[in-house]
């Protein structure tokens, strides 16, 4: 496996496993684990499902698709009861390049908390020397996201040390963050928002045309819809 995406994969596992009341989520061992064989070429897809204090899911994917592709995909759904944003980071190895790599907390609301934003901010972010476009439906990530091609090992350090810094910043705002009601307003306008995230995710083609190519257009859908990005 491509080293920045094993070492991604060992930070984030990390902060799983420091987390309050965290329990693994069993799901199908058919999505768990897939494994398939198409024209000489091998699909390996790790999927794993955590939930915690704070998170009502947190999904961390490892899939290596035939010989150059390889891809790290995470996503910390927040508990809607708490005002905590969606910690999400996909990695793409094309040919063992880092072809597209991306981390963000993204809003739940119209902003992020104001006490993340000056966090955020006051965050010394590298200027990294390719930063890449977002697409039309990344109007969902934060001010803050970053999405970049790193040139070299040092940018893909630092970009490492970015996921760690926003992961921090996620913990601890969960440390000082209220649980409001189930059915208060506040909440309700959070699932909005995670809905939101959702479908705006599910307009990726990218995601889409891989998953397509390896495994057909039904199973894509349904693996984008039950497994990525489910609400
Ligand atoms: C882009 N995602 C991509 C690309 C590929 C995938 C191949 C294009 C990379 C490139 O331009 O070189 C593929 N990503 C996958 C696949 C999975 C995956 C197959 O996760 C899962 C099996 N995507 C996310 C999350 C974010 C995200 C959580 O899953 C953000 C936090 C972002 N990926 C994202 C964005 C792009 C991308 C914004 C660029 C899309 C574009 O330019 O149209």
């Amino acid at each position: 496996m491509n080293p920045l995406l094993l070492e991604v994969f060992e930070l984030i596992k990390n902060r799983i496993n420091s987390l309050t009341d965290v329990e693994s989520l069993n799901i199908d061992s058919n999505l768990s684990k897939i494994y398939s064989k198409i024209n000489k070429e091998e699909l390996f897809i790790l999927n794993e499902f955590y939930q915690a204090k704070g998170f009502r899911k947190i999904h961390v994917e490892v899939a290596m698709l035939g010989k150059s592709l390889q891809i790290l995909h995470c996503v910390f759904f927040p508990d809607p009861c708490y005002e905590l944003p969606i910690f999400g980071a996909d990695l793409v190895v094309n040919s063992n390049n880092i072809s597209a790599a991306i981390v963000d907390l993204s809003p739940v609301g119209k902003y992020l908390p104001d006490s993340l934003i000056s966090q955020m901010s006051s965050l010394e972010v590298p200027k990294f020397n390719e930063p890449v476009n977002l697409p039309e439906w990344g109007v969902i990530f934060s001010p803050y996201v970053c999405f970049i091609r790193p040139v070299d090992f040092l940018e893909e350090k630092l970009f490492l040390k970015l996921i760690d810094q926003y992961l921090s910043l996620l913990l601890d705002l969960l440390v000082s963050v209220e649980e409001d009601e189930i059915n208060s307003l506040e909440t309700m306008d959070r699932v909005k928002y995670q809905k939101r995230y959702c479908s705006n995710q599910k307009l990726n083609e990218k995601t889409r045309a891989v998953l397509t190519n390896f495994f057909g257009s039904s199973w894509a859908n349904e693996y984008i819809n039950k497994i990525l990005f489910e609400c």
